[in-house]
């Protein structure tokens, strides 16, 4: 049945890859050096780079290691889903999200699950005291911290980065956030996923960690992902502005 961590029970790193052959290795072995208590699951969309013949290769030399085929490139949200879904019918009781470039710390791990014996999602967080981001290009420190601030204002949830990529779930959380109702794709899925969990009234807490940008390998950002991004969060944004005058008013009404 596998080895658990203590206070969180069995738990699933999952890493989704496209065209990542330079890094997929170093990931896999850090993680499980790092953290020989859970297992992990690479989640390729087909890489042209042979990636997933490479995670193959990984979990043919460790039963802890997984890996899920998937056919085409449909972005990281898609990749998370189908993976939570394998985590699911494998009986784990969390699980991690973690990018293949290094930029996450499987070092750091323990922080993430640590918080996570005492909460419902935890989110490993750059913009909090303690957090630090290394290396990064200037627009991309921008985008994050006017994304965020944009993200807080307009969904009034209280967390300094709701877009980051490393974080923790129990599975009995994700059970009870319609996940299969997700249709966002890229990053603004981390924004989706925080939102939900904060309307549920989750133990959702952030805990600092340090992002190194990648060293290896291409960026699949893209202007598109952005896009998607600015125009989701302003329309959950604005369907909750709209529910809060609506059950203000009936209030006023019932009142009357
Ligand atoms: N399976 C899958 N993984 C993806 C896709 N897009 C990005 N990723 C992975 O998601 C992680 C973060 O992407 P990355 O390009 O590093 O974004 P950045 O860190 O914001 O520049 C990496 O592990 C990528 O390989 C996709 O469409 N499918
Ligand atoms: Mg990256």
């Amino acid at each position: 049945m596998g080895v658990s961590y203590p206070g969180v029970g069995r738990v699933l790193v999952i890493v989704p890859t496209y065209n990542e052959a330079d890094n997929v290795r170093v990931i896999v072995d850090r993680i499980r050096r790092a953290v020989p208590d859970v297992d992990v699951l690479v989640a390729d969309d087909n890489s042209p780079d042979g990636t997933g013949g490479i995670a193959d290769e990984l979990a043919a030399a460790d039963p802890a290691v997984h890996v899920l085929h998937r056919a085409v490139k449909q972005g990281l949200g898609r990749a998370y889903l189908a993976g939570f879904a394998w985590a699911k019918e494998h009986d784990y009781d969390a699980v991690v999200e973690m990018d293949a470039d290094g930029s996450h710390a499987p070092e750091q791990l323990p922080r993430l699950l640590d918080a996570l014996a005492e909460n419902d999602v935890v989110l490993g967080s750059r913009w909090v005291r303690g957090g630090k981001v290394l290396n990064w290009p200037f627009h991309r420190y921008l985008i994050s911290q006017v994304g965020n601030l944009y993200t807080r204002l307009a969904l009034g949830i209280p967390l300094r980065d709701a877009t980051g990529g490393y974080r923790a779930y129990r599975l009995t959380a994700l059970d009870k956030m319609e996940i299969e109702t997700v249709a966002s794709q890229g990053y603004c899925f981390q924004v989706d996923l925080a939102w939900r969990a904060h309307r549920n009234g989750f133990r959702v807490v952030e805990v600092p960690i340090t992002f190194a940008e990648r060293e290896r390998g291409a960026s699949k950002m893209s202007s598109a992902i952005v896009r998607e991004a600015l125009w989701r969060v302003t329309v959950w944004g604005a369907r909750a502005r709209l529910a809060a005058v609506r059950r203000a008013v009936s209030g006023k009404r019932s009142e009357a």
